[in-house]
């Protein structure tokens, strides 16, 4: 039977189209939405941007020994964590508001924490559980089944392989990597650490090997495997492709932070300082940072740090130097010897959870101001988009406006705390500096914050002040500003009406 589409209904068709394309709640079918502006994120990396933080294990031989880098010789026998509790790790994890885990599936030490068929230096030559055990599989289960994703760090320095340095290693690597993206569901991260080369066990010969970080992983191929068997894994290294170092261990990215790079110009272990924590304004590719860093001062358990875990006032600092200027946090959290979270970090971790939640719990309703006004607003994109709490719709303003205000009219004054930005980051990165006022109670506008870029979020604390009304400028963009949330909080203890 043939089928006949009427012209008519096919006309009615594109203009649906035509409106459900524009991204925005506009309701005049002729609102032409802004054209992107550089490069934008891939569907992979709006799901990354949308988790905000999760956490890091590091977890292998090495937590048996007391240091940081295990030299490649420990004895499996040594792994042994005898009350290993993922379903304590992911309980903890999860009260402290992380969205997924990144586990060391193979430090530095080369010892895997899954019974690979490629090597004997794994959890499957440990007497723990008499070689039954796979820490890598019970995690993912207890992660899939809190609703938390699972990523991987395969360290390409492996200490204790006697092929490292030359191809076989290569093959050797992409093989667990096969493995790792296979067996244990859907992969939301890999993370490649820069770290390499060096003195090494190296199948007994204890010597120091060199390997040239530029050519010898040729990423390309090992970054199209990952491609083809977990399409929605962002792969992390120094320099991308899909997620960047924010250039430190210390908990902040820059400001200004783009997420755009010049990412051409990177190679792993060969990274620029400054266009890591800043990214590169006007950059080719979006590779926006990961601010990775531990709770306590190593990456792996000590028990000489037990007193050196993080206060949750450093945690919410950290939160505001990372997911606050737009970036994603990975928070380390050590496992000690037994294999459970330490009761010191589990207390801290679930107390910063709360403080996160009370941070944020006061949203200044939409219905509290009386009037929006904006200095230029493109038809159809109304700058009450900004309140209506989605993330796809947005205040734009004309192509030729490069500064913007937006006037918020308050029913009646309020204490403000902090103040949520974001930009539609669909659309790309563009506005680079801004500042926000309140009309004080005397009469005078004063400035309660600065910054420069804003990209998928932007916190501030503000000072205490009650205002009657609220100007948001966006002082340089560069194309023309659009943003989706304008979101201010009254002190946590305050109700809203
Ligand atoms: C570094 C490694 O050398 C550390 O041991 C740790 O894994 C950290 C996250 O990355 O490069
Ligand atoms: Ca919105």
């Amino acid at each position: 039977m043939k089928h006949h589409t009427s012209p008519l209904l096919l006309l009615s068709v594109l203009a649906v189209l035509a409106i459900s394309c524009t991204g925005a709640t506009n309701k005049s079918a002729k609102a032409e939405a802004p054209a992107p502006y550089g490069p934008i994120p891939t569907a992979r990396q709006l799901a990354w941007h949308d988790m905000q933080m999760y956490a890091f294990i590091h977890f292998t031989t090495t937590t048996y020994r007391d240091v940081e880098w295990g030299y490649g010789d420990a004895s499996p026998d040594e792994f042994n964590p005898t009350h290993f509790n993922p379903h304590q790790w992911v309980e903890i994890l999860k009260a402290a508001g992380m969205k997924g885990i990144v586990l060391t599936a193979k430090h530095h030490d080369g010892f895997c924490l899954w019974p690979s068929a490629l090597t004997d230096y794994s959890v499957a030559n440990s007497s723990w559980r008499d070689g039954k055990g796979d820490v890598v599989g019970e995690l993912a289960k207890e992660a899939a089944q809190a609703g938390l994703k699972f990523g991987v760090y395969l360290s390409p320095w492996d200490r204790h392989d006697l092929r490292y340095g030359t191809p076989d290693y290569i093959d050797y690597f992409r093989g667990q990597l096969k493995e790792l993206l296979t067996q244990y569901g859907p992969i939301f991260e890999v993370w490649q650490d820069g770290a390499n080369g060096g003195d090494g066990y190296y199948g007994g010969l204890c010597e120091r090997r060199t390997i040239d970080n530029r050519t010898y992983y040729d990423w390309a191929t090992t970054d199209s495997l990952i491609r083809q068997l977990q399409p929605m894994a962002c792969i992390f290294s120094d320099g991308g492709p899909d997620t960047r170092w924010c250039g430190n261990e210390s908990g902040s990215v820059g400001d200004p932070n783009w997420a755009t790079l010049n990412r051409d110009k990177f190679a792993p272990g060969h990274a620029n300082g400054n266009s890591l924590q800043h990214g590169d304004v006007g950059g080719t590719h979006w590779v926006p940072a990961e601010v990775d860093v531990s709770i306590r001062p190593g990456w792996f358990y000590h028990e000489r740090e037990d007193d050196k875990v993080k206060s949750v006032e450093k945690l919410m600092e950290i939160y505001y130097t990372s997911v606050g200027r737009g970036s994603n946090l990975i928070l380390n959290v050590p496992p000690t010897k037994d294999g459970v979270i330490h009761p010191i970090d589990s207390a801290r971790l679930i107390a910063f959870g709360e403080a996160l939640k009370k941070e944020f719990s006061q949203p200044l309703q939409a219905k509290a101001v009386k009037s929006w006004k904006a200095t230029n607003q493109r038809k159809g994109f109304a700058a009450r988009n900004v309140a209506d709490g989605d993330k796809q719709t947005y205040w734009a303003t004309d192509d030729d406006i490069r500064e913007a205000t937006l006037t918020m009219t308050l029913r009646k004054p309020v204490s403000l705390y902090c103040l949520r930005l974001r930009e539609p980051i669909k659309l790309g990165q563009r506005i680079d500096n801004f500042h926000v006022e309140a009309l004080t109670a005397e009469g005078n506008w004063e400035t309660i914050a600065t910054g420069t870029t804003i990209g998928p979020q932007r916190l501030l604390r503000l000072p205490e002040v009650e205002a009657k009304a609220l100007k948001v400028t966006v002082s340089s963009s560069v194309a023309c500003p659009l943003l989706s949330e304008v979101q201010f909080f009254l002190p946590p203890e305050t109700a809203t009406e």
